[in-house]
C-alpha cells in the first residue's frame, strides 16, 4: 500500500510524486488520463521542465514511484488538479471534485488529505471537506484536511519544490503540524502554518499582486506612449527607489495561473475587487491595443499577413496556455488579417485554431508586419536578414522590447516598441535621449 496518493500528474502533482517518492516515500500517482499514464509507466515524461526527467525515472527505478489511473487507500492523499474558469470567468472545480470523490471512496480514519490546486477561498472546507463527509468520516475528527498551495514558477518546479517557503493551512491546527511535517521531508523553504482560509487567500494574493502589477505596468507603458518617454527607462529607475518593483509590460498575461487566479478573488467579491477586475481588464486588452497601434502607425497597406513571434505564454518554455501571442492571432483574425505564428519550443501543431510553427521562415514569408509576444532566447539575436529576406513589409513591432532595434531600424524596418512612443523610439537609443 502506498504511503501517499498524488492525484493528478501534471506540472505540479508529477514533480510533487517524484520528489516525495526520492525523498524515501511510497508513492502512488493518479491520473484520469490513460495515455498519460501509459507514458509515464515507461518512466518518460514530455514535461520541460530542469532536472524532471532524472528525478522523475530515477523515482520509478527506485521502485519508490508508481502511477495508475485508479485511486488506492493510502495514509495520505495530495490532490494537485487544475482549477481552469469556465468561459464567463467562474471557477470550475469539477476536477477537484473529481479526485476528491475518488478519494472518498477509499478514505479510513487517521488519513490525511491534503488540497494543493488553486482555489476559491473556502473549498478546502466546504467543497472537499464536504464531499469527504459522503465517506461517513468528519474533517478534523476522524482525518485530516489542509490547503496547500504550490508556489512553484514553471520552467524552474523542481528547483522551487524544494527550496520555496510553503504555507500549510490547516482545517484544524494538528492537520497544519501533520502536513508540515510531511512537506519538511522534501521541502528546504520556510514553512509556515495558518488554516485553510487564509492559506486560500494567501495564493490568490501571490498571483493577484503579480497581476496588478504588470497592469501597472501596461498603463505606464501607455502613458509613455502617450507622453513620449521610454516605459521601459522610466521603470527601470523607478526600481532604483528602494520600495518600488514594478514588473515589466508587454503583450499581456498568459499561463494558466495569474490570469485566471484573480477571478476567484472577483467573482466570490466583485463588490471589493473593482481594482483587481481593472487590472486583469488592462491586461486582457494588450493584444488589441498592439493591434491597434500598429495598424494606427504602420505604413500603407501592402498586405494583410501577420507574422507572431512567440506561442508560449513567456520566455524559454514550450506551453501554449493562455498565450498572449494566440490572444493577439485572435484579435488579428477577427480583423480580417492572415495570421502566422512561429515558437521555436511549442511543439509544432495547432492551438486555439491557430497552426504554431516551428520554422521561423515560413511564418514571416511575405508578411506585412511582425510582432514579437514571447522573449525566447532563440529570438534575442534574430537578425535583421531573416526579417529582410521573408517578409513583404518592414513594420516590426517588438512587444517586450526585446529585439536589436537598432540594426532592424538600419535595414530599413520601422520598429514599434510596446511603451515607447513611435516619434520617440527613433530618436532615443538604449531609453536615453539622442544628442
Ligand atoms: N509577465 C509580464 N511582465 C512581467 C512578468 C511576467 O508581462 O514583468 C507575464 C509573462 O510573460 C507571462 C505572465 O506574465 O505571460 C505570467 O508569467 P509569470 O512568470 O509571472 O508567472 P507564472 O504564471 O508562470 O507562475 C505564477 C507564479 N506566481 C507568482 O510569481 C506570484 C508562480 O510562483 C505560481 O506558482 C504560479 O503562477 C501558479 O501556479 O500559481
Amino acid at each position: 500500500m502506498a504511503e501517499i496518493c498524488v492525484v493528478g500528474l501534471g506540472y505540479v502533482g508529477l514533480p510533487t510524486a517524484s520528489l516525495l517518492a526520492s525523498s524515501g516515500f511510497q508513492v502512488l500517482g493518479i491520473d484520469i488520463n490513460p495515455e498519460l499514464v501509459s507514458e509515464l509507466q515507461t518512466g518518460n515524461t514530455r514535461l520541460q521542465e530542469a532536472g524532471l526527467r532524472n528525478l522523475f525515472s530515477g523515482a520509478m527505478s527506485s521502485g519508490n514511484l508508481r502511477v495508475s489511473t485508479d485511486v488506492e487507500p493510502s495514509n495520505m492523499f495530495i490532490i494537485c488538479v487544475p482549477t481552469p474558469l469556465t468561459k464567463d470567468c467562474n471557477v470550475d472545480l469539477k476536477a477537484v471534485e473529481g479526485a476528491t470523490t475518488g478519494i472518498a471512496g477509499v478514505l479510513r480514519k487517521g488519513d490525511l488529505v491534503v488540497l494543493e490546486s488553486t482555489s476559491p477561498v473556502g473549498t478546502t472546507r466546504n467543497v472537499v471537506g464536504q464531499i469527504l463527509r459522503k465517506s461517513g468520516l468528519e474533517p478534523g475528527d476522524d482525518f485530516d484536511l489542509c490547503y496547500a498551495p504550490e508556489r512553484v514558477l514553471p520552467g524552474n518546479t523542481v528547483q522551487e519544490l524544494i527550496h520555496n517557503d510553503r504555507i500549510i493551512g490547516g482545517y484544524t491546527p494538528s492537520a497544519a503540524e501533520r502536513t508540515r511535517r510531511l512537506y519538511e521531508r522534501c521541502c528546504q523553504g520556510t514553512i509556515s502554518v495558518t488554516d485553510d482560509l487564509t492559506a486560500e487567500l494567501c495564493k490568490l494574493v501571490e498571483n493577484t499582486y503579480r497581476d496588478v502589477n504588470i497592469a501597472l505596468a501596461n498603463v505606464v507603458a501607455n502613458v509613455a506612449e502617450a507622453a513620449g518617454v521610454n516605459a521601459w527607462e522610466a521603470i527601470r529607475l523607478a526600481n532604483r527607489h528602494p520600495r518600488v518593483e514594478v514588473l515589466q509590460p508587454g503583450p499581456g498575461v498568459g499561463g494558466h495561473c495569474i490570469p485566471v487566479d484573480p477571478w476567484f478573488l472577483v467573482g466570490a467579491y466583485p463588490e471589493q475587487t473593482d481594482l483587481i477586475r481593472q487590472a486583469r481588464e488592462v491586461n486582457e486588452f494588450q493584444p488589441t491595443r498592439i493591434l491597434n497601434r500598429l495598424l494606427d502607425l504602420s505604413q500603407g497597406p501592402c498586405g494583410n499577413k501577420l507574422a507572431i513571434l512567440g506561442a508560449a505564454y513567456k520566455a524559454d518554455i514550450d506551453d501554449p496556455r493562455e498565450s498572449p501571442g494566440l490572444a493577439l492571432a485572435a484579435v488579428a483574425a477577427e480583423a480580417g488579417l492572415r495570421v502566422a505564428v512561429h515558437d521555436p519550443l511549442v511543439r509544432g501543431g495547432t492551438y486555439q485554431g491557430f497552426d504554431v510553427v516551428n520554422d521561423i521562415e515560413s511564418c514571416l514569408e511575405e508578411a506585412t508586419w511582425a510582432v514579437l509576444t514571447t522573449n525566447h532566447q532563440a529570438y534575442r539575436h534574430l537578425s535583421s536578414k531573416i526579417f529582410l529576406d521573408h517578409m513583404s513589409g518592414r513594420v516590426i513591432y517588438d512587444s517586450r522590447n526585446w529585439l536589436n532595434h537598432d540594426s532592424l531600424r538600419l535595414a530599413g524596418f520601422r520598429v514599434l516598441v510596446c511603451g515607447v512612443g513611435e516619434d520617440i523610439s527613433e530618436t532615443y537609443r538604449l531609453g536615453r535621449r539622442a544628442a
